[in-house]
């Protein structure tokens, strides 16, 4: 598939300003991937996709969850973190993208994972980074982005659980396992 036909798709799914916001992270994951060796159309397509799911209704992404191999727990928590899962899914049924390297990194861009992929890696960091990101301490993880991807990952994750803690907010296991596995990255 194409650039174009793929954000003719995603834009009729997405709001303007997450239209936007989707193609800095194509723009920005598309120069990660250039400079860490990542196949750049599975950027491409995995970054032009990473929010499909975003609006979907609440109650419609948990049906998707209850009635397929989505993990359960996911329900435990906040809905904000099922539009990534959902999203892999529907990308796949809906859009017909069929390469489980891009389906993961959609899925998992929310969270981070175990052993993630590079692919996982340049898609969490460009959803992160984008230049419309204003995140507390973004700036350093965009430093960190061009020299060390385990790092500015790390940092990302630790940045994400930091916040999510000083909000008094449950954090997904995954979350925890991309923050402790990229520990063990960086020095
Ligand atoms: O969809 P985006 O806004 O582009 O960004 P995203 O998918 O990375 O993140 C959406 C939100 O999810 C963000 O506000 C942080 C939050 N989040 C990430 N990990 C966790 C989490 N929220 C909870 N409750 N628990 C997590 O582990
Ligand atoms: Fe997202
Ligand atoms: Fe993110
Ligand atoms: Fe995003």
């Amino acid at each position: 598939m194409d650039r174009n036909e793929a954000l003719a798709i995603v834009q009729s799914k997405l709001k303007q300003s997450r239209y936007e916001h989707t193609i800095r992270v194509m723009e920005t994951a598309i120069e990660l991937a250039k400079k860490y060796n990542v196949h750049v159309k599975k950027a491409e397509l995995a970054a032009i996709f990473h929010d499909y799911a975003k609006y979907r209704p609440k109650e419609e992404m948990r049906r998707w969850i209850e009635s397929t191999y989505l993990p359960k727990d996911l329900l435990q928590y906040h809905h904000e973190l099922w539009h990534g899962p959902v999203g892999a899914l529907l990308v796949e049924r809906e859009v017909g993208i069929e390469d489980r390297e891009i389906l993961e990194a959609i899925h998992f861009h929310t969270t981070g994972r175990i052993h993630m992929t590079t692919l996982d890696k340049v898609v969490y960091l460009a959803d992160y980074i984008e230049p419309g990101r204003k995140f507390p301490g973004v700036e350093l993880v965009r430093e960190s982005a061009w020299e060390d991807l385990d790092r500015a990952c790390w940092m990302a994750a630790r940045n994400t659980i930091s916040f999510l803690m000083s909000k008094n907010q449950p954090i997904f296991p995954d979350t925890f396992h991309a923050y402790n596995d990229l520990t063990k990255k960086v020095r």
